[in-house]
């Protein structure tokens, strides 16, 4: 029984740990993956990207790339002939670590121009998000570090329940 009960404790912990980091993973396309056809702005409408969010891209790589461009390349569909924004590893995690307008296109052949293999997102800075427990009346810097502490206080008891089996 008290095995049972650590382990029911250590997950809870995992929980809050992991809530408490708050970062969602997006697999742009969800189970379609980056390909041709699929309509990327309607994917994107009804997610909200902040920073500390990451992009997934999922495809395979004998077929198509990721290419980081700017607005223009964007709506041009121009493919930077030089090599450094350009992912090509068929599974590429793009963190977003800045807030603003992020474009992503498939540099291989007309994919960008006539497969919609297009995707723009606009990221929020992270202190638009509203915090999951207001507490009133405490410094901000306090707010910040408020639920670190507890996370961390739970992991610590999570740890010596586990200790005890
Ligand atoms: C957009 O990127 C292209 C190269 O990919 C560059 O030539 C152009 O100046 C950039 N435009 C802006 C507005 O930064
Ligand atoms: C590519 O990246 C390297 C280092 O990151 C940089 O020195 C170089 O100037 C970049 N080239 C272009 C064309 O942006
Ligand atoms: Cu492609």
């Amino acid at each position: 029984m008290a095995a049972t009960h650590s382990i029911i404790f250590f997950v809870g912990t995992l929980i809050v740990l992991a809530s408490s980091v708050s970062a969602t993973e997006y697999i742009v396309g969800d189970e379609s993956g980056w390909t041709l056809d699929f309509d990327y702005q309607a994917w994107a409408k009804d997610k909200v990207f902040i920073v500390g969010d990451t992009l997934v891209f999922k495809y395979a790589n004998s077929a198509h790339n990721v290419m980081k461009v700017n607005g223009t390349g964007f709506q041009q569909c121009i493919v930077s002939s030089s090599n450094n924004g350009t992912l090509t590893s068929g599974r590429d995690i793009i963190p977003l670590q800045t807030p603003g307008r992020k474009w992503y296109i498939c540099g291989v052949g007309k994919h960008c121009e006539l497969r919609k293999m297009k995707l723009v997102i606009t990221v929020l800075p992270q202190t638009m998000t509203p915090a999951p427990s207001p507490v009133p009346t405490i410094g901000a810097s306090a707010k910040l570090i408020l639920p670190t502490v507890y996370s961390f206080a739970v992991a610590l008891f999570g740890s010596f329940m586990l200790l005890l089996v």
